[in-house]
């Protein structure tokens, strides 16, 4: 579907654009906001309900991994602050849902896209969480991923999703910044501690890399979506940046980077590192994790679950409409 579509370079009009499509493109070019009663090409509609609908998914489906140690938590404090922090979940997945929805498309049809498949969520929230230290990892590598992505993304030429992205971005930050403190006291802790919390990055480092989706030459959308400004990096940069940061993190913490070909490139004046096992990224986000199918089974159970409560408003806002004609 998305080759059909006209591209541009460099966010220079190509020669086949409409009149309407080159007006459109050169005000993306301008970088000014496009709202959602404005006239806009199809194919930039659809890239938007994708990204954004997966985004949304990912912070519902996120829930999840965490949600497993909130009974579980080693003191009530941290109960309190993992128990904010997964509900903040839910918030920027409403943001990211109402975001969607002023491109025409229901909150109800996307769930319906994310449990029969169709639609996907991010990769990373398809890996268990196993120990205490994995809500370490999941909020300083993940979140810390998520991040990464994310700040670009409040300049992104959407207006509704960049202000949404404004928001979730402060979230995130404590997020990211509850995540390191759990790794800090571990590491600070007894031998065993120390030990899960390496643990926890072994299992983790890999599959944050692939959060940022694959590798440049095998991006499908990439291309489209920067000139449309729905992205505004590379993957490829944004995983450079990440690894970039996270690295003096981690020595920081005392702990090794799984990666013994991760060096500092002097020229290039970043890190050199491993790629992930692509093969297991494109069997995760096919369905064929460790936890897909725990995790899209939670989901319905929830969405089937909640059957009589959306009933129930619908019966009283429908109850609600009779009256009101009735009066009338
Ligand atoms: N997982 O052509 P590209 C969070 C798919 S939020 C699954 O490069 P694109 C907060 C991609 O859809 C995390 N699928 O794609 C939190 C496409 O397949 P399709 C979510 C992936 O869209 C923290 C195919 O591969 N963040 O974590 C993934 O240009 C802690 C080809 O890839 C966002 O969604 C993946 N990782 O670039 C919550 C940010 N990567 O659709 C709880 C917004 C790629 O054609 C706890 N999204 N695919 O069938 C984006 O920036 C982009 O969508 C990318 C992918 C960069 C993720």
């Amino acid at each position: 579907m998305y080759a059909q579509l006209v591209t541009t370079e460099g966010g220079t009009p190509r020669e086949g654009m409409s009149d309407q499509e080159r007006a459109f493109q050169e005000r993306i070019d301008r970088n000014e906001k496009i709202e959602p009663k404005e006239w806009m090409p199809e194919g930039y509609r659809k890239t938007l309900i994708r990204q954004i609908g997966q985004h949304a998914h990912s912070e519902i489906v996120g829930q999840l991994p965490e949600g497993n140690w909130i009974g579980r938590a080693p003191t009530l404090e941290r109960k309190a602050i993992l128990l904010a922090k997964v509900q903040d979940e839910a918030g920027h997945g409403l943001y990211l849902y109402s975001a969607a929805e002023t491109l025409g498309v229901s909150r109800d049809e996307l769930l319906e896209a994310l449990h029969s498949g169709k639609m996907k969520y991010s990769s990373i929230f398809n890996y268990p969480t196993l120990t205490w230290a994995d809500m370490g990892a999941v909020g300083w590598l993940v979140d810390g991923a998520a991040i990464m992505n994310q700040v670009p993304l409040q300049r992104t030429s959407y207006g509704p999703y960049a202000r949404a992205m404004i928001r979730i971005c402060k979230e995130e930050s404590f997020h990211q910044r509850q995540g390191y403190d759990i790794m800090m006291k571990m590491c600070a802790g007894t031998p065993e501690q120390k030990a899960m919390a390496q643990d926890a990055l072994n299992r983790f480092w890999y599959p944050s890399l692939m959060m940022f989706g694959p590798s440049d030459k095998d991006s499908v959308h990439s291309e489209q979506s920067m000139a449309w400004k729905i992205k505004m990096n590379t993957n490829d940069e944004l995983r450079q940046r990440f690894v970039d940061q996270t690295v003096p993190q981690a020595e920081y913490l005392g702990l090794t980077v799984p990666d013994p070909d991760l060096r500092w490139n002097e020229d290039k004046g970043g890190y050199d590192f491993s790629e992930p096992d692509w093969s297991e990224f494109y069997a995760v986000i096919a369905g064929n994790g460790p936890c897909n199918a725990e995790r899209l089974g939670a989901r319905v159970k929830a969405w089937e679950d909640g059957a009589w409560f959306r009933d129930g408003l619908m019966a009283h806002a429908d109850k609600a409409r009779a009256r009101r004609v009735a009066a009338e």
